[in-house]
C-alpha cells in the first residue's frame, strides 16, 4: 500500500460494520427531532446508478450534521417494490416476481451501505411485505369508507402491450413510460380515487411548505385552476340545450361555430340523419388517440360537421355544430363555443374547415388571444375585455364558476404485482369491503403472470375462493385488480415513524412526534405524480383524525442529474453508465460522496467526471496525511492558519445547512491546501477539522479519529464544533465601498469596525473621498458601505 493514501479497501468496510454493531444511525425517539428522508428506491436488477447517490448522500449529510448538533435524527430507507417495472422485469427473466424483488433488495441494501449512508435499518420498509401492503389495504378501506374511494366507468389509458391501465401521468407523449408502446383508449369499470375532493388545500397550502418554486408552479399547473362562466346555447329546431365552459365569455360575439367532443354524451341528439355515418366513423378514429395526443397543439386538427346549428344567445346567429377531438370529454363539459380570431386552436380549425373568423376584441394580429376593446360586439363595443366579461355574462345568463384540470386519480391496476384492492362483491356488482381484522388480502403464488388483458389474480385457485363469512354477505366473486404502487408510496412515510405494528398503521404520538417531513430529496421528476398523492393522503388522513398536520413535507429538494461523460443522460444502450461499485473499489466510498457534491450546486445536472474524481480522491489523501504526519506538533498558534480554520468552520455550517455542498468541498479544499503549504503545521485545528469533516468523508473521518488520533469513542458521539473559539481578536478584513450601489473600492480594518472607523479611512483614500459628499450611508458591518 502507498504510504501516501489511506487504505479504503479496508476502512471503509470496516467502519461500516463498526456503525452497523454499534447500531450508530439509529434513532432515539426523544429529544429534538429531525426527519430526513429519501424518496425510496424502486429496487431494479440493474443495481444503483451513480444518480442515485446524489441525493442520497446529500440528505446523508444533512443528517449527520444534525446529529452532531445534538438532534435525535431519523434517516430511514426502504423499498418501492411492487409494480411493472418488477413485474416486467421478472417476466422477462422468468423468475417469480417476489424471487426478482427480494435479490434486487439485497443487492440495493449491500449497495447502499458500502457508500456508508447511515440509515436506520431497524426501520427498513418493503412495500410488497404483507406486514407493510396490509396498511396500504387498510388505507385503501379508509377511504371507501369516507367517501374518497369510488367506482366508476372511465375511458382509461390502455397499453397494449402491458394489457394494463395506465395513469395519465405514467403515459409520456401517448406512450406508455414503461415500455414505449402507443397507449388507446378504453372503457372500463375502474377504482378511483378523489384526490379532487382537496384541490383548493392543495394548491393553498404550497403556501406551508418549503418547496422550489419551479415544483410549486408546476403543481399549481397540474391542478389547473381556472376561473370562466358556464353558458347555455340552445340548439335550432330541437329542445336540446348544450352548456359550454368559456374562460373568455367577453369573445361571445367572436363564437362562430361549435365544437363538441367525441365522448360527449348523448352525442346521437346533435347529429342529423345523413351526417350519422361519418360522425360516427370520425368518433371511432378518435378514440384511438390519447389525451396527450389529442392535446398537442402541433397535430394536424381533425373534425367532422354534425348538421347541426346551435343558437349564439348573444346575437341569435345560427352556428354550426361540429365533433372534434381536440375538444376533451373530461374537462368542462366536453363541448366549446369557438373563437377563432381569439382562440389558437379554433383558429386553427376554422382555417382548415373554412369556417367564419369574426375578430371582436381589438389587439394584434390574429388569432390575438390577449385582452382589449371591444369590436363588433353591438351594444358592448368600446368596452375592454375584462368589464364587459361580467356584463355579457349577465346578459346570456351565464354564471361564472371556477373548472379545475385535476382529475380523480385512477388507482385499479390488471396486474399481478401489487396490493390486492380489499372487496369482494354482490350480485348486483355492490363492493362489500374485507374487515380490517381479515386484512392483509395476501397476494396469491399460485398464478400465472403473465399478461392476458384479464387480472392476473383471477388465474389463482385459492385466491378465487370466497371465504363462508363473507358468502353469508352475499359476496359472488372477488375484486381481481392490484392497486398503483404510487398508492404503497403515498404513506410509506408514516409508517417509518412506527415501522413494526401490527395495530396500526403507526401510533399517532409517533407520527406526530416525527412529522412533518424536515427534508425530503427526491427527482423532480415527481411533482406531478408521487408528491401530490403523497400530498393528498395526508390531507385526507388528517381529516379523519389521525394526526394534526396537513403537510407531509416541509422542506423538498430535487437532486440534479449525473449525466454520462459526454455529456447525455445516462443509460445502457447510450454506454456512459458509471458503476457505483467501480467508483467505490477504486477509489473509495468518501471519494464518491465528496465528488457527487463537488461536482457542482445540488440540483444542476452535471457529467460524470473521472478526473473530477481523481482530484477529490487527491484532497482526501491530502488530508489523511496531514494529520498523520503533524497531529502531534505544537497545537499553537499560528493566527494565519487560526483565522483560515475560523472562516471553514462558519463556511462549512451555513453551507451544510443550506446545502450548498459543493463550496463546501471546494473550502476544504483551500484550508488543507493552505495547511499543507506551512513549513511547521500546527495542530490546534486537527480534531475540529475531523468532525466537520465526517458527514463528508465519513469513513475517512471515523479512521482519523479512532486509529490516528488514537480516541476511545466514535466520531459519531462528538458534538458539531463552536466556530467562535477560533475567532482572532482584531483580525484585518476587507469591506466594500459602494456608491449608489456600485462599487468603488475596498478599505481594509479590523473585524468589527464601526461605521465611523470605516468612514475615516474612506476619507484617508483619495480615490474615494469625493463619497464623503453623500450624506446617506448603509454599513452592513464587516461587509459593505454604501454611501448614496
Ligand atoms: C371560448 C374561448 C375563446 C376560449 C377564446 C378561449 C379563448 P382553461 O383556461 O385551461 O380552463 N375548453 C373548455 N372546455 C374544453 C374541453 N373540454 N376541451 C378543450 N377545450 C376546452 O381553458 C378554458 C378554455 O378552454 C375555454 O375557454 C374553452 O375555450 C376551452 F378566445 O371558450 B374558451
Amino acid at each position: 500500500m502507498d504510504p501516501n493514501k489511506y487504505d479504503h479497501q479496508t476502512i471503509d468496510p470496516k467502519w461500516q460494520r463498526y456503525w452497523e454493531t454499534n447500531k450508530t444511525f439509529e434513532a432515539k425517539n426523544k429529544g429534538k427531532k429531525k426527519y430526513i428522508l429519501d424518496m425510496f428506491p424502486y429496487p431494479s436488477g440493474d443495481g444503483l446508478h451513480v444518480g442515485h447517490p446524489r441525493g442520497y448522500v446529500a440528505s446523508d449529510i444533512v443528517a449527520k450534521y444534525y446529529q452532531m448538533k445534538g438532534f435525535d435524527v431519523m434517516h430511514p430507507v426502504g423499498f418501492d417494490a411492487f409494480g411493472l417495472p418488477a413485474e416486467n422485469a421478472a417476466i422477462k427473466k422468468g423468475v417469480h416476481p417476489a424471487e426478482n424483488t427480494a435479490n434486487n433488495v439485497v443487492r440495493f441494501s449491500e449497495q447502499l451501505k458500502s457508500i456508508g449512508l447511515g440509515y436506520d435499518w431497524s426501520r427498513v420498509i418493503n412495500t410488497s411485505d404483507p406486514e407493510y401492503y396490509k396498511w396500504t389495504q387498510w388505507l385503501f378501506l379508509k377511504l371507501l369508507e369516507n367517501d374518497l374511494a369510488y367506482q366508476k366507468e372511465a375511458y382509461v389509458n390502455w397499453c397494449p402491450n402491458d394489457k394494463t391501465v395506465l395513469a395519465n401521468e405514467q403515459v409520456v407523449g401517448g406512450c406508455c413510460e414503461r415500455c414505449g408502446t402507443e397507449v388507446v383508449q378504453q372503457k372500463r369499470k375502474q377504482w378511483f380515487f378523489r384526490i379532487t375532493a382537496f384541490t383548493e388545500d392543495l394548491i393553498k397550502d404550497l403556501d406551508l411548505v418549503d418547496f422550489p418554486e419551479g415544483t410549486k408552479e408546476i403543481q399549481k399547473n397540474w391542478i389547473g385552476k381556472s376561473e370562466g362562466a358556464d353558458i347555455t346555447f340552445k340548439v335550432k329546431d330541437s329542445d336540446e340545450e348544450i352548456t359550454v365552459y368559456t374562460t373568455r365569455l367577453d369573445t361571445l360575439f367572436g363564437a362562430t361555430y361549435m365544437v363538441l367532443a367525441p365522448e360527449y354524451e348523448n352525442l346521437d341528439k346533435f347529429i342529423t340523419d345523413q351526417q350519422k355515418a361519418t360522425v360516427e366513423g370520425y368518433i371511432k378514429e378518435a378514440s384511438k388517440k390519447t389525451e396527450l395526443d389529442r392535446l398537442a397543439d402541433t397535430k394536424d386538427k381533425t373534425g367532422v360537421f354534425t348538421g347541426k346549428y346551435a343558437i349564439n344567445p348573444a346575437n341569435g346567429e345560427e352556428i354550426p355544430i361540429w365533433v372534434a377531438d381536440y375538444v376533451l370529454g373530461s374537462y368542462g363539459y366536453g363541448a366549446v363555443m369557438a373563437v377563432p380570431a381569439h382562440d389558437e386552436r379554433d383558429f386553427e380549425f376554422a382555417k382548415k374547415f373554412d369556417l367564419p373568423i369574426r375578430k371582436v376584441v381589438s389587439g394584434g394580429e390574429l388569432p390575438y388571444v390577449g385582452e382589449g376593446d371591444l369590436v363588433n360586439s353591438e351594444e358592448f363595443d368600446g368596452e375592454s375585455s375584462n368589464t364587459a366579461f361580467v356584463a355579457i355574462t349577465k346578459k346570456v345568463d351565464g354564471k361564472i364558476t371556477t373548472k379545475y384540470r385535476l382529475r380523480d386519480w385512477l388507482v385499479s391496476r390488471q396486474r399481478y404485482w401489487g396490493a390486492p384492492i380489499p372487496v369482494f362483491y354482490d350480485k348486483d356488482d355492490n363492493p362489500i369491503p374485507i374487515e380490517e381484522k381479515d386484512l392483509p388480502v395476501v397476494l396469491p403464488t399460485d398464478v400465472e403472470f403473465r399478461p392476458s388483458g384479464e387480472s392476473p389474480l383471477e388465474t389463482s385457485k385459492d385466491f378465487s375462493e370466497i371465504p363462508e363469512k363473507y358468502i353469508k354477505k352475499g359476496a359472488v366473486r372477488r375484486e381481481f385488480d392490484t392497486l398503483d404502487t404510487f398508492v404503497c408510496s403515498s404513506w410509506y412515510f408514516l409508517r417509518y415513524t412506527d415501522p413494526n405494528n401490527d395495530k396500526e398503521f403507526a401510533k399517532k404520538d409517533k407520527i406526530n412526534y416525527w412529522m412533518p417531513i424536515d427534508l425530503y430529496v427526491g427527482g423532480a421528476e415527481h411533482s406531478t405524480g408521487h408528491l401530490i398523492f403523497a400530498r393528498f393522503i395526508t390531507k385526507a388522513l388528517q381529516k379523519f383524525g389521525y394526526f394534526e398536520f396537513s403537510e407531509p413535507f416541509a422542506k423538498l429538494r430535487h437532486p440534479g442529474m449525473v449525466l454520462g461523460e459526454n455529456n447525455e443522460k445516462m443509460s445502457k444502450s447510450r454506454g456512459n453508465v458509471i458503476n457505483p461499485d467501480d467508483v467505490i473499489a477504486g477509489f473509495g466510498a468518501d471519494a464518491l460522496r465528496m465528488y457527487e457534491m463537488f461536482m457542482g450546486p445540488f440540483d444542476q445536472f452535471i457529467p460524470w467526471s473521472t478526473a473530477g474524481i481523481e482530484g477529490v480522491r487527491k484532497f482526501l489523501d491530502r488530508s489523511y496525511r496531514v494529520i498523520r504526519d503533524n497531529h502531534k506538533n505544537e497545537a499553537d498558534e499560528d493566527q494565519d492558519l487560526k483565522e483560515k480554520f475560523y472562516d471553514l468552520v462558519v463556511k462549512i455550517t451555513k453551507d451544510t445547512e443550506n446545502m450548498d455542498f459543493n463550496t463546501a468541498v471546494s473550502a476544504f479544499m483551500v484550508f488543507v491546501n493552505a495547511a499543507i503549504e506551512k513549513e511547521k503545521v500546527s495542530s490546534f485545528w486537527v480534531e475540529d477539522f475531523v468532525k466537520i469533516l465526517a458527514p463528508y468523508a465519513p469513513h475517512l473521518a471515523e479512521e482519523l479519529w479512532q486509529d490516528i488520533l488514537a480516541k476511545k469513542t466514535s466520531i459519531w458521539e462528538e458534538s458539531w464544533p463552536e466556530a467562535k473559539k477560533y475567532k482572532v481578536e482584531g483580525r484585518i478584513i476587507t469591506v466594500v465601498v459602494q456608491e449608489a450601489g456600485k462599487k468603488r473600492g475596498e478599505v481594509n480594518v479590523k473585524e468589527g469596525a464601526s461605521q465611523q472607523d470605516v468612514v475615516d479611512l474612506v476619507d484617508d483614500d483619495p480615490k474615494l473621498e469625493k463619497l464623503l459628499e453623500y450624506k446617506n450611508r448603509i454599513y452592513i458591518q464587516d461587509r459593505i458601505i454604501n454611501f448614496y
